[in-house]
Formats: C-alpha cells, sequence, structure tokens
C-alpha cells in the first residue's frame, strides 16, 4: 500500500493496545488513518498534485476545491455523493479552508517543506469509483530547481497524471517560462528514477477572470467559463465529452497565442498524454489579499476529473 505521508509502498504495521487499534508506516514511522488502511481497495488513493512558480494560485485552487466540495451540495447532481476527510488534520484543514473563504481572505504563500497530505475520500460520484484523494501542496519556490523539486515534490513520482498550474499574466516570458517549467520537473523526475512517459500532463490555466484579453477570439471557452462550474455537472459523460472539447481548443491557444511551441512539442514526446483546462478559483480579482466579492469559482472540478480519468460505466470496473 502506498504510504500517503513518504509515498513509500510498504505494508503498514498493526498494532492493539487495549480496543484501540493503529496503523504506523515502517519507513516514516507516522500514524495511518485506520480507514485509510483498512479499506484501502475499496477507496484507491490519488495523488493530487499542483506544480507551478510562486503565486500562480496552486493554494488557493485547493482550498476552492475543499470549499466546492464541502459547500455547493454536489448531491443535488450527484446522488450519494459524500466526502469523507480521514483523519483529524485532514477535517481541520478543509473546515479552515471554508472558514477563510467564507471570511474573504485568502491563504498565505506556501513555506517550502514536504507537505503533508489533506486526505479526502470521494464517494457517490456517477460513473467513477470511489476514490481517497491525497492533496500535496508545496511552495512554488520547489518547481523553480529540479534538485529542489527531488528534495520538496517527490509525490509527483507517484502521480499517475501531473496538474500544471499556470497563471498566463503571471508569466514574463510565457513560452519559455512554460518550457522551463517542464525541463525542471523533466530534469527531478529523472532524478527521481520517475518515467514521465507513464504519466498524463494535465496543464490548468489558472486565474481565468483575468485573462479576457488573451481569449478574444475563443468565444468557446469563454461562454463555458462563464457557466461555472455546477453547469453539467449532472451528466457526467457529457462533461468529460464537453471538457475534452475545451482541451483541443487550449491546446490550439497555446499554440497559437501563447507561442508556446517547444513546451507544447516536449510535452507531447515526454509523457503518455496532454490536456489542458482553464479555471479561475475565485471568479474574479481580489483586492490586495481580501477578496472583494464572495468567491464564484469557475470549472475548478475540471482538473480533478481529468486526474480521475475517463468515466467508466459500472459494469466495466471489474
Ligand atoms: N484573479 C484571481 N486571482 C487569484 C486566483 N487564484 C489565486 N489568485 C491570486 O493569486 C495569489 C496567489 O495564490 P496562491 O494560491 O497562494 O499561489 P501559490 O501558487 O500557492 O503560491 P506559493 O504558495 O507561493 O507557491 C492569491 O493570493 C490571489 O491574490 C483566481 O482565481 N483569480
Ligand atoms: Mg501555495
Ligand atoms: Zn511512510
Amino acid at each position: 500500500m502506498l504510504c500517503p505521508f513518504c509515498l513509500s509502498e510498504v505494508v503498514f504495521q498493526e498494532s492493539l493496545e487495549g480496543i484501540k487499534v493503529s496503523y504506523v508506516c515502517p519507513e516514516c514511522k507516522e500514524t495511518i488513518p485506520v480507514l485509510y488502511v483498512q479499506e484501502y481497495r475499496r477507496y484507491p488513493p490519488v495523488v493530487v498534485n499542483a506544480i507551478g512558480f510562486r503565486g500562480h494560485g496552486k493554494t488557493v485552487y485547493f482550498a476552492t476545491l475543499f470549499y466546492a466540495l464541502r459547500k455547493q451540495q454536489l448531491s443535488r447532481f450527484w446522488k450519494g455523493f459524500h466526502t469523507m476527510c480521514l483523519n483529524e488534520e485532514s477535517l481541520e484543514i478543509v473546515q479552515n479552508n471554508v472558514n477563510m473563504l467564507e471570511k474573504g481572505l485568502l491563504p498565505e504563500s506556501t513555506p517550502k517543506n514536504f507537505p503533508r497530505p489533506t486526505i479526502i475520500r470521494l464517494q457517490g460520484i456517477p460513473t467513477y469509483p470511489n476514490r481517497t484523494l491525497l492533496f500535496y501542496d508545496t511552495s512554488g519556490e520547489a518547481f523553480e530547481k529540479a534538485s529542489q523539486l527531488v528534495q520538496f515534490a517527490s509525490f509527483v513520482k507517484r502521480a499517475q497524471k501531473v496538474l500544471f498550474l499556470l497563471s498566463i499574466n503571471d508569466m514574463e516570458d510565457i513560452g519559455m517560462d512554460m518550457h522551463n517549467l517542464l525541463n525542471t520537473y523533466i530534469i527531478g523526475m529523472s532524478a527521481l528514477g520517475g518515467q514521465t512517459k507513464n504519466q498524463e500532463l494535465v496543464v490548468v490555466y489558472t486565474k481565468a477572470d483575468k485573462i479576457s484579453n488573451y481569449l478574444d477570439k475563443f468565444s468557446n471557452i469563454i461562454e463555458y467559463l462563464r457557466e461555472g462550474t455546477l453547469d453539467g455537472l449532472s451528466n457526467i459523460k457529457n462533461y468529460y465529452k464537453k471538457m475534452q472539447e475545451i482541451s483541443k481548443e487550449l491546446s490550439y491557444f497555446t499554440r497559437k497565442v501563447l507561442n508556446a511551441h517547444e513546451f507544447l512539442n516536449a510535452a507531447e514526446v515526454h509523457f503518455k498524454a496532454v490536456n489542458f483546462c482553464i479555471i479561475s478559483a475565485l471568479g474574479a480579482n481580489p483586492q490586495g489579499d481580501k477578496l472583494a466579492v464572495a468567491i464564484t469559482p469557475r470549472r475548478i472540478f475540471d482538473p480533478l476529473f481529468w486526474l480521475m480519468g475517463k468515466p467508466t460505466p459500472w459494469w466495466k470496473w471489474w
């Protein structure tokens, strides 16, 4: 089983103290949530990662995702849907993020260290099997140098799909910055002994509310964003099809508008697949470190669906 703290493949050690059962990782000695171990096969883990430069929206994205999963009453669209935090620490993180956003506050820049995961189960999304999501968020500084990535972001090696979060307005030389991030990632992964060829890359353009000037010829994408986050969720199969369409348009946008030719060419060679999506976690530009209006996230489930893969009818799960 995958240890959520050190990401080694291990057999957890069980110990009984009176009637209390606990599990410990033999590698990192962390205590593992009991439900994680006992129901590992029913809720397999997915490594949710966010790779990107400082200030490009990684932490805010995760915060709004926790907010949406907890507060947007998704069971209106998906009968039986619910989330479950697997330890106290994760529940606290989720609650703190929800409270913070409701008060109109934003998270601080993330310190550079090997992150502890936020562990959340998802259950009841139609056509998707149950999953345990392991969210890892570290400082963008960890992605500026391959040696830093190896030290602070080695969780990427265990990810089947990797999310590159890129804020177009926060890059000086877009094509080169994108290419540099990819290059750093590829060197880091090779130093970790990982194979990017076995991974899928998902490029997530963040802060979409700030890039309308880039998108003026892409009315389909503007309309898709305008419709919000919840539109279309009740029909996952169609939702996924639409995501694929948007991905193709964003690939074209990356080549023709952003001129990120080398990034695209290199990504296609080094990854099993490359897909694109676009989000606005906040829905509007904040004023300093505060929100001027309540958050209205746009399309923030798309990266999550790309991570979880193609929806499959339940009879094909076996
Ligand atoms: N307009 C707009 N601004 C955003 C959005 N998301 C994040 N921001 C702004 O970007 C800032 C940085 O976002 P973070 O999520 O903290 O960035 P990060 O990638 O985690 O940065 P590090 O932790 O330093 O690596 C926030 O404080 C917001 O001001 C968005 O959807 N729209
Ligand atoms: Mg951060
Ligand atoms: Zn461990």
